[in-house]
């Protein structure tokens, strides 16, 4: 079908092609359809005008014979796309008419989309933004993941503990995606590995077919198309006649049950070793149904693989692909003949790996035995690499096998064109400690490419009012310029302007203090401060120093109410991995003393606490334009970057924080003085560490952080269960690993010139707009510039 046959199939009026989906897509009249069918009709309505600059951009891209980029990541948390998509292709006003026309309002249907949360956290997230970053640049670029039927869990809580469910968004109906059952390709485990005269032949003994799906994903303006595709793990054999004939259904019934296992659940941490072979084989499965995809559409193009590195840069969104090290090497050299070296070089010039932690639980192993029991002849390869690594590099003793494991981060290292971090100071911490032996035989391959954001979902479309209002004072250019949101800083001296900055978060204040009281019925008040905590929960990021500060501070209230306070509303959200029970336990502790505090009819109208249910990206959405504080509190070396920081600082929030990760050059871009700094740096972390009792003596100095404790020791907050949190407060008074009682009283400090700020509305505003203003190098384009120039040596096509 060409161009001009499609145009009259969508029609241009979108009030029309709603009707005609509603009628010819989903089979209902306007009288029968749920609201969800009218999502969907507006969906595909909107999908529609994608596919016309979907073609397009694929057609560019083969006559220009352009370098690709793939994007391999186990997760992708891209939430609501219909907005996005409204928003990208600039149909917000067509959309809301077309919808008012036919009875129905345009956020309740935006608002029946189920949230896609393929992904745990900001690692996911930030590939999302990659996406919608790639595709307003105009990259040849496609995002290879797992189509899970289940995401992160949904998270909701029972006498304050957190309790998972099943989370279901493919029940309801998706519009994005695109089932391509002409794409799949069959992935092998297990098996055995044969020398057929010198050539090695792997014969697996499992086999499983991975399905694409694809997700066009539009960038702004909906100039450029990019596709996100995603594997869907499937039976081979999908039905067993025989046992099915014998009356055996269960059994007939089994191949497909155990293929689609595979993609049935994105992890939400790994903990038992069942799980992880589980997780091994999702990983291959993802990554050699990606590389099958990438070499096929090269081989449709180019009949010469010396070629592959100067026409795919395929970049590991951390260690989760790392497979396709030796994967690739072994397409090329095992199936292709190509002698190992050359293999090995093609490979490594293709391959790119970006490093999201530190945390040594975080970073992957392997038990050679699960390794090599479920990938036989991979396993020999990468003992094959590592070998010439070591004869490569004869004085140094390091290997990427080390006590009968198999270490990921070392293997996609040595397999990389580049490596990098995602902020200045995780970069240069990635040189010093977890890669300090690569680094130095490897000095050009680590580069930093601090994290960004997309603009267009993290202020246009989550933030109206702001960016209504940055548009009619600068004109729309920031959209996708985000550096020209510095046009803005001479109007935060305009009194006038102020006003307007102000009313807009004061209004986004009101619309969540509703949303609170409708949806969990809580009451608060818009005029408080929003001091907000959003992002998962861990030891690290020290919610526990913020309901610690929240303890003494309502204490401290309760010694003099009637002295002058600022009143403050403390928002969390985030949730814990299911195994993780300390975390856990932080999320009953912050429910419990919210309830104390909250009931306290002397201190609630000065300092409340509240921990919203099931955070995800639609959450964040509501939560961050309505923020006046941003919490970045991580104990200083262990946030990589955060990202969260970023969006809070753009909606004008903000940050009381450590010098951590990317709060580092936030700090540097919106001004010292617009930044409430506390705590130690990643060295002093270290250093105090090792002073004998740091926690006791830290305690002992400040008898606000002792009575703290002591009141949760006490079983203040938990008087049917008086030792419910011993271990926590145990924990903080000896071994304290994240320092969470030294960096206290520093913290407390700041939180006190917060107050003061805050009650200053004329410089508060000043401030959060400077920080707004001075947002602008945090867009992912950036981001993605970055990756383009230092890493993968690729052009936008527009
Ligand atoms: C880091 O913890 C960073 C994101 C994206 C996370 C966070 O600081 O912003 O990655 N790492 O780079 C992660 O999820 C598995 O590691």
């Amino acid at each position: 079908m060409n161009i001009a046959t499609l145009r009259t199939v969508s029609s241009d009026n979108l009030r029309d092609a709603i009707l005609s989906h509603l009628a010819y897509s989903f089979g209902k009249t306007p009288e029968a359809a749920h609201l969800e069918d009218w999502r969907m009709a507006l969906s595909y309505a909107v999908r529609d005008r994608m596919v016309e600059a979907w073609f397009d951009a694929t057609r560019r891209t083969y006559d220009a014979g352009a370098k690709r980029v793939y994007y391999l990541s186990m997760e992708f948390l891209i939430g609501r796309l219909l907005e996005d998509g409204i928003v990208n292709l600039r149909l917000v006003d067509q959309a809301r008419a077309a919808l008012t026309e036919l009875g129905l309002d345009y956020h309740t249907v935006l608002e029946n989309e189920p949230d896609a949360a393929l992904g745990n956290g900001g690692l996911g997230r930030l590939a999302a933004c990659f996406l919608e970053s790639l595709s307003t640049l105009g990259v040849p670029a496609m995002g290879y993941g797992i189509r899970y039927e289940h995401g992160l869990f949904r998270q909701s809580f029972a006498d304050g503990r957190q309790m998972e469910a099943p989370e279901t968004w493919l029940l309801q109906r998706h519009a994005w995606e695109f089932e391509r059952p002409e794409t799949r390709y069959t992935i092998g485990f297990g098996g055995e590995v044969r020398d057929e005269a010198g050539r090695m032949v792997w014969t697996p003994d499992e086999q499983v077919c991975a399905e694409a799906f694809d997700t066009p994903i539009a960038g702004w303006k909906g100039r450029w198309v990019n596709t996100l595709r995603l594997w869907s793990a499937q039976s081979v054999r999908p039905f067993d006649l025989d046992s099915f004939n014998r009356g055996d259904f269960e059994g007939a019934a089994q191949p497909e049950a155990l293929a689609r296992t595979i993609s049935r659940v994105l992890y939400p941490d790994d903990t038992t070793e069942q799980g992880k072979k589980l997780r091994l084989k999702q990983e291959f499965f993802f990554t050699a149904a990606a590389l099958r995809d990438i070499l096929r559409r090269f081989d449709s193009e180019y009949n010469d693989v010396a070629l592959l590195p100067s026409k795919v840069a395929i970049q590991l969104n951390d260690t989760h692909p790392a497979i396709a090290g030796p994967e690739l090497v072994r397409l090329l050299h095992d199936e292709r003949g190509l002698p190992f070296e050359e293999a090995q070089k093609i490979a490594q010039g293709c391959l790119n790996y970006t490093n999201h932690t530190l945390l040594p639980e975080a970073l992957e192993s392997w038990n050679e035995g699960i390794f090599g029991q479920l990938l036989p002849r991979h396993i020999q390869i990468v003992d094959r690499i590592d070998d010439a690594h070591a004869k490569a590099n004869p004085s140094r003793g390091f290997s990427m096998r080390a006590n009968h494991q198999v270490r990921m981060g070392e293997l996609s290292f040595v397999m990389a064109n580049r490596v990098n971090g995602v902020s200045a100071l995780h970069t240069g911490l990635m040189k010093e400690t977890v890669f300090k032996e690569l680094h130095r035989l490897h000095p050009e391959r680590i580069v930093n490419e601090t994290n960004g954001v997309t603009p267009r979902r993290w202020l246009l479309s989550c933030n109206p009012r702001l960016s209504g209002l940055v548009s009619e004072t600068i004109g729309s250019g920031w959209i996708d310029d985000l550096e020209s949101l510095s046009d803005l800083e001479p109007h935060v001296d305009d009194a006038g302007w102020r006003d307007l900055f102000a009313a807009a978060k004061r209004s986004n204040k009101s619309e969540l203090a509703a949303w609170m009281s409708d949806t969990h019925g809580l009451r608060v008040d818009p005029a408080a401060m929003f001091d907000v905590q959003i992002k998962r929960m861990h030891e690290y990021k020290r919610q526990h120093l913020n309901i610690l500060e929240a303890i003494a501070h309502w204490q401290e209230i309760k010694d003099a109410p009637n002295a002058e306070w600022t009143p403050r509303v403390k928002i969390f959200a985030g949730k814990a991995a299911p195994g993780y029970v300390f975390a856990k336990d932080i999320i009953r502790l912050i429910n419990d003393v919210s309830s104390v505090l909250n009931a306290d009819a002397e201190t609630c109208d000065k300092l409340q606490v509240i921990f919203l249910p099931n955070y995800n990206v639609t959450l964040a959405e509501r939560l961050i334009p309505a923020a006046d504080l941003s919490e970045q509190i991580s104990t200083a070396g262990k946030e990589a970057s955060g990202t969260g920081n970023m969006k809070f600082a753009m909606n004008g929030a903000p940050t009381i924080g450590t010098l951590d990760g990317a709060n580092v050059e936030i700090r540097e871009r919106v001004g010292a003085e617009n930044f409430f700094l506390f705590g130690m740096t990643a060295e002093e972390v270290v250093a105090r560490r090792e002073v004998e009792g740091h926690a006791a003596k830290a305690i002992e100095a400040d008898p606000r952080l002792a009575r703290a404790l002591e009141a949760i020791r006490s079983g203040m907050f938990s008087p049917d269960e008086p030792d419910r949190y011993r271990h926590i407060v145990e924990n903080l008074s000896g071994h304290d690993y994240f320092l969470v009682s030294s960096d206290f009283t520093d913290y407390w400090r700041a939180q006190r010139e917060v107050d003061r700020a805050y009650a200053d509305a004329a410089s508060w505003t000043r401030m959060a707009a400077l920080n707004t203003a001075r947002s602008g190098w945090f867009s992912s384009d950036r981001t993605i510039r970055g990756y383009m120039a230092d890493i993968w040596d690729a052009k936008g096509l527009i």
